[in-house]
């Protein structure tokens, strides 16, 4: 099985430069439908999903593809056992019309879609920032990969959260939080800088690179937050935690919420043991 992961995370970051030369070319363009979730789909989203399912669907031993952008999974296997792929081929999609950083999301697991975080046996993201950069957490460890020019360069190994944490990041509008979620915001925000740019691969990288926490939570209008389970809070706890870092739902660690459908939105919290324990602590009160 390792072969086919490592064939999974080489041929995302072989297609990665693909998606980001498609991006000048789709920065104002609306594929006019809707996700699964409900949320408008550009012909960027759309461009990068195609690209991510036709190297992935091809590759022997990956059986299962699933994306934000597809109502259901997609059979790509030989009727062999394999690894399944769940993926946000353009995170933060909205950020192209104002040009700020955005990203693809990977989990890799060894059972059927959906899947629970800990049946995750790789996780990875892209980031299309000022340098197209690729973070993978793979048998409990995480590495960052710069891909440029059709390499892929190890720029640091055994990546972990800095002890001193810096920055925080918290979604959703402030009068639609909980009022135990806004009263933790309003002491964090006393300790930590404010780092949110409306894409969760950039953020949570901020937190990955300089420590604190991103979240985004339980809100009163949506009380399991806006993200998925499957295509951004797994695969991202998964890298978060390989890096020393702790994730949470509100309760228990995202690894351990419990799959019910592929688009299952789920509240998010990931970054510093410390403050996701004074996270738990805080909406247990
Ligand atoms: P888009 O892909 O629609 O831009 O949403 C990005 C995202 O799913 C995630 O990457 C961000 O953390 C979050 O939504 C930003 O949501 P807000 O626009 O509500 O801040």
């Amino acid at each position: 099985m390792t072969d086919t992961v490592d064939d999974v995370l080489e041929t995302v970051a072989a297609v990665a430069p693909d998606v980001r030369d498609g991006l000048p070319g789709r920065r104002l363009t609306e594929a006019g439908v809707e996700n699964p979730s409900g949320e408008t789909v550009t012909a960027a989203d759309v461009h990068a999903d195609e690209l991510f399912f036709e190297a992935l669907g091809a590759i022997d031993g990956v059986v299962e593809y699933a994306s934000e952008e597809r109502e259901a999974v997609a059979d790509v296997g030989d009727g062999e056992d394999g690894v399944a792929i769940a993926i946000d081929p353009l995170d933060g999609s909205s950020n192209l019309a104002s040009n700020n950083a955005m990203g693809t999301i990977v989990g890799v697991a060894d059972d059927s879609l959906p899947a629970a975080g800990e049946d995750l046996v790789a996780a990875a993201y892209v980031l299309y920032g000022p340098i197209t950069t690729m973070t993978v957490a793979q048998e409990g460890t995480v590495t960052t990969y710069v891909l440029d020019g059709g390499e892929t360069r190890a720029v640091e190994e055994d990546v972990e959260l800095p002890d001193d944490p810096v920055v925080y990041g918290f979604g959703g509008r402030v009068p639609d939080w909980p009022d135990a979620f806004h009263d933790y915001a309003r002491e964090i925000e006393t300790e930590l800088k404010l780092r949110y740019g409306g894409a969760m691969v950039g953020d949570v990288n901020q937190v990955l690179s300089y420590g604190g926490v991103f979240a985004y939570p339980a809100l009163e209008s949506a009380p399991n937050g806006k993200l998925r389970l499957q295509f951004e809070g797994a695969p991202i706890a998964k890298i978060i935690e390989a890096a020393g870092g702790a994730s949470s739902d509100g309760e228990q660690s995202l690894l351990s919420v419990e799959p019910t459908e592929l688009h299952q939105r789920v509240p998010v919290h990931v970054g510093n043991e410390e403050y996701i324990d004074r996270l738990e602590a805080a909406l247990a009160d």
